[in-house]
């Protein structure tokens, strides 16, 4: 059965693939899974037909049969266990590897999420620039440890996994922010998912919602 996404009809990134349906794509894509995706408006996100899939209003969601997900840590996990290629089989490895998942959305999203918040909702603020100042010290925190961990390494433990794929796709709402290059590992490495076929596809696909053009490849 192929499974049903949510999207924005207009993401407010312009395309740069920063909102959360691209984890989903792009999981979607490595296991060579088709899907179809349905884009939403931001006020049909938050009427009761949506917010039957989703309590909070929100994308992304998942339908599958009888299987109806929201959160994008949750669904790709999903996928990750339904399909193969984004978790190995080793036991052990594959806990690391979801630890991994974990980390990326419960300890590293986090403050980059606050920092981005505060530059959309807190910038006339009196107290801003003593906020963001505050907030990307929290930032560097992450990235210095993460940084440190990674080290020499492609992927955070041996093969690429979902683990990889929350990551790098956390680490890239900092684009822009300049914060990322101070670490040049952590560029290296969000690069380095970014070339992968399956992040190309699942980019061009939600790039060609909002450019209206349908992707060649
Ligand atoms: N923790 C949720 C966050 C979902 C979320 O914040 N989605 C954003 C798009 S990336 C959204 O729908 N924003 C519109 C809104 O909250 O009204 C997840 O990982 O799926």
């Amino acid at each position: 059965m192929t499974p049903t996404i949510t999207a924005f009809e207009r993401s407010p990134d312009r395309g740069k693939g920063l909102a959360r349906d691209m984890r989903v794509r792009w999981a979607l894509e490595e296991v060579g899974q088709p899907y179809d995706v349905r884009l939403l408006s931001f006020s049909e996100m938050k009427e009761s037909a949506h917010r039957k899939l989703h309590p909070f209003g929100q994308i992304p969601t998942y339908e599958e049969g009888d299987l109806i997900l929201f959160e994008s840590g949750a669904i790709v996990f999903h996928i990750a266990e339904r399909y193969a290629g984004l978790l190995p089989d080793d036991t052990n490895a594959r806990a690391r590897a979801i630890a991994w998942m974990f980390a990326a959305l419960n300890t590293v999203e986090p403050p980059i999420v606050d920092r981005s918040m505060a530059t959309i909702l807190e910038r006339d603020k009196p107290w801003y620039e003593e906020r963001l100042a505050f907030l990307e010290d929290r930032v560097r925190v992450r990235l210095g440890e993460l940084s440190s961990r990674l080290g020499r390494a492609d992927w955070l433990d041996d093969a690429f996994s979902a683990g990889d794929l929350l990551m790098v796709t956390v680490l890239r709402r900092l684009n822009g922010s300049g914060l990322l290059e101070n670490y040049p590992n952590l560029s290296a490495y969000v690069a380095r998912g970014e070339a992968r076929p399956a992040y190309k596809r699942a980019f061009e696909d939600q790039l060609a919602v909002f450019t209206g053009k349908r992707p060649t490849g």
